[in-house]
């Protein structure tokens, strides 16, 4: 007699599952690009530019084609020849793949060397001879928009100036009234700086191209295989079944491996120049000065308030710095991301955001590093702006929030700038941050300790924020629709293999994915593998970021499950002698609804699909589901901080972090937590430390792990983490939101408004990114802001 299965015991929904991959992972096993190697491989490396900007007069490989081992030397003029000196970028630019012209940042690609190992390669690389005439040097947007700034893009035609768009949304008419009308205006100005995602592994490709087959195989490290598929299709004017590429395991991307990088395209020119394998791994330098940037971005942001905190309005100006190209791998048509996710989570009547975005000599970038398209940026911003406005009113910070957050009886809400968030529970959440913190209690202690001279803070960060892009009427890449897909293959045995088009980087796929499995049919988790990044195999996605795998892929592996529960529905009225509207269904096993006893269970079914189905019925229990959803998800969160800042030193300690998530359901609560709290700690990393920027000569300060620092476990704080609140996602097959980014998103603010809560008082209003202890004691002893925005000062 068949029987219900538990579904915790079974690892289904809300089982705290130990991550199958760390199995791998942690004995050192897993298979990542530069493990791969194959038959007759050579080696390229790359060679970047010294100078942010000069116009190339010559570039002399000679000396290196003659070192022994060097099998090809690209330059930009060999990438012309076949029309790849140039790239398209997935936001409508071009970008170069070898420079031709001139150099636009430093450490640009100019060159490759692809030879027998890549010491030969970098000596070769070495020995070529580049005469570059430098070019006055642009590093922000206030140089980029001076009277008389030289053209940074100057191949383009209609290129007059350095302005790539200005950009508006909102209503500007209505704000305007709203200003008109309020009791007080309240203001402030921010960069929000240039940050890197550096994963721990770098990027890298194994190009394969095979004469015989006319088959190109290509090993690399990204987040979205089959967008590059299509990307490579496109620019290489390959046929797409010939391509695959196949995403091994990947030590972290944190958005930095969604780009499409000259280095790729560079090994595959070669691969197929040369009719043999082709292996690129990035070094770290390469990684931090060329890769992935994200960030840098200048903020002008005003409330409109009403004496008693009701906010009016709200405005915003923001000036983008892209780098030399506009290559922001994004899917939305708005040119400044979702920067107008802003104020989400507040009911806000009118709004307008104006943006520009302009060119400078940097390595390109702006979208990346666990942002989900600037929501990291839009995030910040409001709450250093809700956070000046409370004090700007003399209003408690916790109530000031609550007074004006869009209430639990408003959904859904439309926001000022037109999305729609469906669900949430924000008053609730930060009644729960509150008690944890002791909120009080503290204020008190914090005057206590004021009167001794010593520096308490306390920060808080609220926020909602749009994860899981598409839906696809309003979210597309290169034209493809943004959707995800999940088929599951269940064995005659009962055991089962899942593919999805994400791509799991660290975010534990291949432990989620067979939770929902288990959830849906009652297969246990551990009899489900989970496979992901080959597109020879796996069905059609858009890949992995902007926290949409659970949103979107993990909605199809839902759905694609429901559909082979239907299938098998009907193989348990054949099996149990019934009609199909007899037969009823609990986790695991079908019964007959009049004899509860009577049942089968799905692996009798699965069994049946291969050796006992109906006459007529189509043998095998496997299924597809293209998943396209509703809306995006809107995971609310609160986070609270609290500092102790020394004014002797400016060093600052946190005292305590209490983070509440409410991303709906959960599937497996442990790996959300340590979503978490890795957010938190790149959260914390940028209020406190990461510095990448740049000195008046486009020279990268911060190319390496001595300047840019990443924090371990001895410097991270401990963080205390709260799942009680928990509201379904309406539209969700099964109620999740998205986690993955959350933490970086909403922490950074409640960090820096607790040092600058515990500064309240002395006059300073602001202090840019990253808190380094000197800004700080700069701050307090000088009583003024201090601006994070490069260039900046060297030696003095
Ligand atoms: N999850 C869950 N319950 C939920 C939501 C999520 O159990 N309600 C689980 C998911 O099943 C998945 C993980 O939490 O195992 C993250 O899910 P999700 O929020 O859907 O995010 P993605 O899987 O799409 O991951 C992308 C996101 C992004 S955009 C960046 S950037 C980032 C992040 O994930 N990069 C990471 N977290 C990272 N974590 C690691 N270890 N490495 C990275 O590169
Ligand atoms: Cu924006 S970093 Mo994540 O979306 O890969």
């Amino acid at each position: 007699m068949s029987q219900a299965v538990d579904e915790i015991k079974i690892g289904g929904l809300g089982a705290s599952r130990k991550r199958v991959e760390d199995n791998r992972f942690i004995r050192g096993k897993g298979n990542y690009t530069d493990d791969i190697v194959l038959p007759g491989m050579l080696h390229m490396e790359i060679l970047r530019s010294p100078l942010a900007h000069a116009r190339i007069k010559s570039i002399d490989a000679s000396k290196a084609w003659d070192i022994p081992g060097v099998r090809l030397v690209l330059t930009g003029e060999i990438m012309a020849t076949r029309n790849l000196a140039w790239m398209p970028t997935l936001s409508y630019d071009t970008q170069a793949v070898l420079a031709t012209d001139k150099v636009r940042f430093q450490g640009q690609e100019v060159a490759c060397v692809i030879a027998d190992d890549p010491y030969i390669a970098k000596d070769a690389c070495e020995a070529i001879v580049v005469d570059y005439e430098p070019l006055p040097v642009i590093i922000n947007p206030t140089q980029a928009t001076a009277e008389g700034a030289p053209i940074i893009r100057d191949d383009k035609e209609n290129q007059p100036d350095n302005v790539i768009y200005d950009w508006e949304v909102g209503d500007a008419a209505g704000t305007e009234r709203a200003f008109e009308a309020a009791d007080l205006v309240s203001k402030l100005e921010l960069h929000y700086p240039r940050s890197h995602p550096s994963p721990i592994e770098c990027c890298g490709s194994i190009a394969d191209f095979n004469r015989a087959t006319s088959k190109l195989t290509v090993y690399m490290t990204t987040q979205a295989p089959h967008i590059i598929r299509a990307a490579v299709a496109m620019v290489a004017e390959l046929p797409e079944h010939m391509i695959r590429i196949i995403s091994p395991d990947i030590g972290g991307g944190f958005g930095n491996k969604v780009p499409v990088y000259p280095g790729y395209v560079c090994s595959i020119l070669a691969s197929i120049l040369l009719e043999r394998p082709v292996k690129w791994i990035e070094d770290k330098t390469g990684n931090l000065i060329s890769t992935g940037f994200a960030r840098d971005i200048y903020l002008k942001g005003e409330i409109a308030l009403r004496r008693d905190g009701k906010i009016l309005g709200v405005r915003m100006h923001t000036d983008a710095d892209h780098g030399a190209f506009f290559s922001d791998a994004q899917p939305s048509k708005f040119k400044i991301g979702l920067m107008h996710s802003a104020f989400a989570a507040y009911d806000v009547p009118v709004a307008h955001l104006t943006a520009r975005g302009t060119y400078s000599n940097k390595a390109p970038g702006g979208v990346a590093y666990r942002c989900s398209f600037r929501v990291t940026e839009a995030m910040f911003f409001q709450e250093r702006m809700m956070q000046a406005a409370a004090d700007d009113l003399g209003m408690d910070q916790a109530a000031f929030r609550r007074m004006n957050f869009v209430r639990d009886d408003q959904f859904p809400h439309r926001t000022p700038f037109g999305f729609l968030t469906d669900s949430g529970q924000y008053a609730k959440c930060l009644d729960v941050g509150l008690k944890a913190i002791d909120y009080e209690n503290f204020r008190q202690q914090q005057a206590e300790a004021r009167s001794r001279g010593r520096l308490l803070g306390l920060g808080i960060s609220t926020m909602t924020e749009p994860l899981g892009a598409g839906n696809s009427r309003e979210y597309d890449i290169l034209g493809i629709k943004m959707f995800d897909s999940a088929e599951i293959k269940v064995h005659l045995t009962g055991k089962a293999i899942v593919r999805t088009g994400a791509r799991t980087q660290g975010q534990g796929h291949e432990t989620t994915w067979a939770q929902i499995v288990a959830h849906e049919l009652g297969i246990p988790a551990e009899d489900v593998v989970v496979e992901e990044g080959d597109t020879d195999t796996a069905p059609f996605g858009m890949g992995t970021y902007a926290s949409r795998s659970t949103p979107v892929a993990g909605a199809a592996v839902a759905m694609a499950a429901r559909k082979i529960r239907a299938k098998a529905r009907k193989l348990a009225a054949h099996l149990l002698e019934v009609s199909e509207e007899d037969v009823e269904w609990e986790l695991g096993r079908f019964y007959v609804r009049s004899a509860p006893d009577r049942g089968v269970t799905i692996q009798e079914c699965a069994v049946a699909a291969y050796a006992n189905m109906p006459d007529g019925m189509e043998p095998g229990l496997e299924n597809t589901a293209f998943y396209d959803p509703p809306n995006l998800t809107w995971p609310f969160a609160v986070y609270i901080v609290t500092v102790e800042v020394d004014p002797a030193t400016g060093v600052w300690d946190v005292l305590n972090m209490v983070a509440v998530d409410d991303c709906g359901i959960r599937i497996n609560p442990m790996i959300v937590e340590g979503q978490i709290m890795g957010g938190l700690t790149e959260a914390y990393a940028m209020s406190s430390m990461q510095f990448i920027t740049f000195d008046a000569d486009g020279n990268c300060v911060g190319s390496n792990y001595m300047d840019y620092l990443l924090p371990t476990a001895w410097e991270t704080p401990g963080f205390e983490l709260h799942s009680e609140v928990v509201t379904p996602c309406p539209h969700h097959p099964i109620g999740a939101k998205g986690i993955g980014e959350c933490a970086a998103v909403g922490g950074p603010a409640a960090f820096v408004n607790a040092v600058m809560d515990a500064l309240s008082g002395t006059g300073v209003r602001n202090i840019d990114m990253p808190l380094l202890p000197d800004r700080v004691w700069e701050a307090i002893t000088y009583r003024r802001d201090i601006s994070g925005a490069p260039p900046v000062r060297s030696d003095e």
